[in-house]
């Protein structure tokens, strides 16, 4: 994990000089980090960052919506986040809601009530949280309307997409052809509601919000320029459901996620990937096979927004490879190791060939990618339970040896091991 101190943030001089001559840089020792999933979503990304989440101020989420579901484990209790930042779990941190996060106001509420029932780290959540007033609403309409769209691509193709059907797809649309309603819209001026709208916004315009909604751009940069500061970002989705870089028209990416910056950019990384089940995958599929039951059991692998059952397949070094060429991953955090720990061997996915011949890329194309075949090494299991170890010394060998093949594979350092769901079941190397 390379660590980016903002005097190494990277810096449009051009535009500094000639049409901000008097904006300051940022002040040095504010580090930003970046936690990004690198396979399609579910790697662990919310115990990383509650565990990232101790040392930060401030704790950021910059895309997606509440399709997300980040999982945090404190004191036995299991807190779910699909909006908020699983940061806000911590009482020192204030939690950002950026501008690229599409916001389902009932839902946000609906989430932080629920994470209240459950235990006193949530409590005063509203007194920590900033919601940037340039983030767009996901009204209950578009979430109609992401599942009339699935429906459709069923009939006219056969096939959906397997959204979350929160809405996500369509809020995006509507904000990439600027018909988009915005937080600031609600807060400011209704004429551009419709009457329809106007019930609805102002009863979260009243007493709820208001304390809460700044300018986004302004509060970050305040936080870049103020005294130092730890910035952590919390990716949500991953970098195959990027809208450019991942499986455009397979799994319907509806937004970045990837880390375009390349600050320090932290990688949580399930050691085996599990996937919702209605995707049928093609560049992992040959990853996915008849342990993928296994795993999916033993890492009780279900969606935490939908309630899907995940497919599981091995791990394929092909893809992280890829993603790391995308976000220039500084560290790797490894999770769910405890789930291999029954199999005698275990394999990775090391190259990708079409009809024989070995390509060096993960392809583009979705044609492309249904013809891999995916090349394996097989390692020696090591068929002990690892969830009680705290060290990476008394992992069993063979745990060792799997870790430092994947670092080597990579060039890539990993830091962090997870064995369990808890915060506790984090093995930390350094
Ligand atoms: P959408 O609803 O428009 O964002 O769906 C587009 C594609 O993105 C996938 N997607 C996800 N994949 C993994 N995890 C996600 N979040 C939830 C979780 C998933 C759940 O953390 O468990 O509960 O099932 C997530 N959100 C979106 C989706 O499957 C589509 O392929
Ligand atoms: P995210 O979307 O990347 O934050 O991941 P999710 O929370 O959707 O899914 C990850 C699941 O794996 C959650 O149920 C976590 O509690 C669980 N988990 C995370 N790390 C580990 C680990 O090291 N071992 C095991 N067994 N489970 C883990
Ligand atoms: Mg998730």
């Amino acid at each position: 994990m390379s660590e980016s101190r903002s005097k190494d943030a990277p810096q449009n001089g051009a535009a500094h000089s000639t049409i901000e001559p008097h904006v300051a840089k940022p002040k040095v020792g504010n580090r930003v980090t970046v936690v990004l999933g690198a396979q399609w979503g579910d790697e662990g990304k919310g115990k990383v960052v509650d565990l990232l989440a101790q040392d930060a101020d401030i704790v950021c989420r910059c895309q997606g919506g509440n399709n997300a579901g980040h999982t945090v484990v404190v004191d036995s209790v299991e807190y779910d986040f699909h909006l908020l930042p699983s940061g806000i779990i911590n009482p020192k941190v204030t939690a950002f809601i950026g501008n690229g996060v599409v916001i389902h106001l009932p839902g946000l509420f609906e989430e932080a009530e629920k994470n209240v029932r459950k235990g006193k780290s949530l409590e005063g959540w509203d007194k920590r949280l900033i919601i940037s007033d340039r983030a767009h609403i996901v009204f209950d309409f578009h979430q109609a309307v992401d599942g009339v769209q699935e429906q459709q691509r069923q009939e006219q193709a056969g096939k959906n997409l397997g959204t979350t059907k929160k809405g996500i797809g369509p809020v995006y649309s509507a904000k990439a052809a600027r018909s988009g309603l915005r937080i600031c819209d609600l807060m400011s001026d209704f004429t551009q509601f419709s009457e329809r709208f106007k019930v609805l916004a102002s009863q979260y315009q009243s007493i709820y919000m208001k304390p809460m909604v700044r300018d986004g751009v302004f509060y970050m940069y305040e936080a870049l320029h103020g005294p130092p500061k730890n910035i952590l970002v919390e990716g949500a989705n991953a970098a195959l459901l990027d809208i450019d870089f991942g499986e455009y028209h397979h799994y319907p990416p509806h937004c970045h996620c990837v880390c375009v910056y390349k600050y320090l950019s932290l990688c949580p990384l399930s050691i085996y990937p599990p996937l919702s089940s209605t995707r049928k995958h093609s560049g992992g599929k040959t990853c996915w096979n008849d342990i993928g039951d296994l795993l999916q059991t033993r890492g009780k692998e279900v969606g935490v927004t939908t309630g899907r059952k995940r497919r599981c397949g091995w791990l394929d070094l092909v893809l992280i490879k890829y993603a790391h060429m995308i976000n220039g991953f500084t560290a790797l955090a490894l999770t769910k190791l405890d789930i291999l720990d029954v199999f005698p061997e275990i394999k990775v996915g090391v190259s990708y060939s079409v009809d024989g011949e070995n390509i060096p890329h993960f392809p583009a194309n979705q044609e492309v990618l249904q013809k891999v075949e995916v090349q394996y090494d097989t390692l020696p299991g090591w068929k002990s339970d690892t969830s009680a170890t705290r060290t990476f010394d008394e992992l069993p060998e063979n745990a060792q040896k799997y870790i430092r093949y994947i670092e080597d594979h990579l060039g890539v350092p990993v830091k962090w091991i997870g064995v369990g769901k808890s915060r506790e079941s984090m093995i930390r190397i350094f």
